[in-house]
């Protein structure tokens, strides 16, 4: 906000509290929309996040803040990795973005994209609802915009078109699609594949059309886009990395808003952020997980690693861990393994 209108808001609504007028008629400053950018829609445990942030904002707010579903992250032409420039610029007011997708201007996100740092989900806990996770909310906060809380994407598990992937001799060669940070480009290539990057947008038409061979997302992901369709055949669960999402909102926004919708728009994003955790793992925590299931009755192939066979892969990718141990921060990346070490199984 600009300090000329910040002074005209702050004098009016001081104005409105001396005569005693009820909050809800402070709010001529409030947009009769906000933008939220995701990247995908309700179809998907992501958008549904959305959907279930935007419902409980309306209702808590007695209808005062409207909510608007951008999936496609249309307002930025599709280009996710410029998602979080334009949050902080103010051409997206909210958004539930990927750590992924933010990293190539937060660094410290590519945390979560270091190479086999969480095993499990509690791993994945012990970092958002640690110290870790307050560490990178400072950062984002640092960064101009205003986190809330966390949802997620999910475990990244690798599919192609070629065969069964089961060592890293296997990913020899294949082209494989990769979205944000460089950290990508050197995992894949680490491990001998022939990585390039592009949007979501554009990695579906790539698969469909055999210009890339590979892809690695989370299962909940495969199933709603049918990615069996677009030649992926052979899907490996490897768990080499997570992606949270973080629930934002764009700074100015935040200030327009009267502290007591600030709190209900907090308070919202906090219930949709666990109930969008619980979309997001649903089918894979299950003892029987029903969702493998579900995509081997698609005809594909899934892959188990034994525990021999996944440490080829992590240790395969050892030298780019600590490559960006240093790029990420090196008390970020200790503070997180301890915090993996310590947490509750
Ligand atoms: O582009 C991807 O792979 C996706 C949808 O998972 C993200 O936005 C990080």
């Amino acid at each position: 906000m600009k300090l000329r209108t910040f002074l005209a808001t702050a004098t009016a609504a001081a104005t409105l509290m001396a005569l005693g007028l009820p909050a809800a008629q402070a709010q001529s400053n409030y947009k009769s929309e906000y933008r939220m950018s995701l990247v995908l829609g309700t179809a998907f445990p992501w958008g549904k996040g959305g959907e279930i942030w935007a419902n409980k904002v309306k209702e808590k707010t007695q209808g005062r803040i409207n909510i608007k579903l951008y999936p496609g992250v249309s307002l930025i032409q599709g280009d996710q990795t410029r998602e979080f420039s334009a949050l902080r610029q103010g051409v997206i007011d909210m958004a539930i973005g990927s750590t992924i997708n933010w990293s190539p201007q937060v660094k410290q996100l590519n945390l979560f994209s270091l190479p086999f740092l969480m095993p499990d989900y509690a791993a994945i806990d012990a970092l958002t609802q640690g110290p870790v996770g307050k560490s990178l909310f400072a950062t984002l906060d640092k960064a101009g915009v205003v986190p809330l809380a966390w949802g997620e994407n999910g475990y990244r598990e690798i599919s192609n078109s070629k065969h069964a992937i089961k060592t890293p001799a296997d990913l020899k060669g294949l082209k494989i699609r990769v979205v944000g940070s460089p950290l990508f480009l050197d995992t894949f290539t680490a491990l001998g594949a022939n990585p390039t990057q592009m949007s979501w947008a554009d990695a579906q038409p790539a698969m469909a059309s055999g210009a890339v061979d590979g892809q690695e997302n989370p299962l909940s992901i495969f199933t709603a886009a049918k990615l069996q369709n677009v030649s992926q055949k052979y899907l490996t669960l490897w768990g080499y990395i997570a992606d949270p999402l973080v629930f934002v909102v764009n700074k100015e926004v935040w200030n327009s808003w009267t502290p007591a919708d600030r709190e209900a728009v907090r308070q919202a994003a906090i219930e949709a952020g666990q109930e969008q955790i619980a979309l997001a793992r649903k089918g894979v925590v299950e003892p029987d997980k029903p969702l493998l299931k579900q995509i081997e009755g698609l005809g594909v192939t899934v892959t188990q690693l034994t525990p021999a066979e996944r440490e080829q892969f992590v240790q395969a990718t050892r030298p780019v861990f600590n490559k960006w141990k240093g790029q990420i921060g090196a008390d970020l990346v200790n503070q997180a393994e301890k915090s993996i070490a310590a947490r509750k199984q």
